[in-house]
């Protein structure tokens, strides 16, 4: 294994399942008991927003309850004692990631933890309800506050720096992700037109598993740390 020089890291729901977060399209998980169309997209917002907001408020209270895994202290030990750049870009909104101690990281698909005011385009730590009576902190004002989430048919953050690190990656990690949710799910094929080295961790083989140079899998738990000290060894 050559030592690499700027790794990519995209993780999605599987890293955090076993710290007990649910996924989204396993067995059970959060798409077999809510529709997309009502509690994740701004239509849905726009239609029935207490819905919206008790679906965010029940997984924020979930939050509370859980930590990282072996997984997230390996990924954020990578970052830490790896000769060379790491950069995590999570799909994922919970803090689980930042908790372990990964410093460079960018969440995508927005934060659970975060609030945003639609009046004052304020955004602010979260982890109370929200409502729409709740008084923005900004503004002083209510009925502006959504949660600061990235729904379906809205635009990803920081897509141009992502894009960016995936044209100079020698390695692509994908960890937990069923690669179903796109731009996320595109990412592997970027990596590969860069000629970066690309490996799928996950409990199964992903859609996109064929994309990938290498697969490993199973839990993200064993899978993830075991790799982590074979790029350290480098
Ligand atoms: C966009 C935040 C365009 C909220 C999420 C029509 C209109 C508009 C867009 C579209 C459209 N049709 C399709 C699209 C694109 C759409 C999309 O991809 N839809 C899919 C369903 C087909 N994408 C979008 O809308 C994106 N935006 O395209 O904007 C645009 C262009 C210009 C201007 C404006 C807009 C936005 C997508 C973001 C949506 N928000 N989350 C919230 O969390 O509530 S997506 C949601 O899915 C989460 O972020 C989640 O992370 C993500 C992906 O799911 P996964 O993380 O992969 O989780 P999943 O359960 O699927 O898989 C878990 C995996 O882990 C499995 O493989 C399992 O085997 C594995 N696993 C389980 N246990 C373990 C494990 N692995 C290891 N160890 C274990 N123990």
């Amino acid at each position: 294994m050559p030592p690499y020089q700027r790794i990519v890291i995209l993780t999605g729901a599987g890293i955090s399942a076993e710290s007990g977060v649910a996924t989204f399209r396993d067995k059970d998980g959060i798409w077999s008991k809510y529709s997309i169309e009502d509690v994740a997209t701004p239509e849905a917002f726009r239609r029935d927003p207490k819905r919206v907001h008790d679906f965010y408020n029940m997984r924020r209270r979930d939050h509370a309850t859980v930590k990282p895994n072996a997984a997230h202290y390996a990924l954020a030990r990578l970052e830490a004692e790896h000769n060379g750049e790491v950069t995590l870009v999570t799909q994922n909104i919970d803090a689980l990631h930042e908790q372990a101690g990964s410093k460079n990281l960018i969440h995508m698909h927005g934060e659970l933890l975060k609030a945003w005011c639609l009046l004052c385009d304020g955004r602010f730590a979260w982890e109370a309800d929200l409502s729409l009576e709740t008084i923005c902190p900004g503004c002083g004002r209510p009925h502006g506050l959504r949660p600061d989430v990235v729904w379906f048919g809205e635009m990803p953050y920081e897509m141009d720096r992502i894009g960016a690190l995936l044209e100079a990656a020698d390695l692509f990690l994908s960890i937990g992700t069923s690669g179903n949710v796109y731009p996320a799910a595109g990412f592997v094929a970027l990596a590969r037109r860069a000629g970066a080295h690309t490996v799928e961790l996950n409990l199964e083989p992903s859609e996109g598993a064929s994309y990938f140079a290498d697969t490993i899998h199973g839990p993200a738990t064993q899978v993830v740390p075991a790799y982590v000290e074979r790029v350290l060894k480098t």
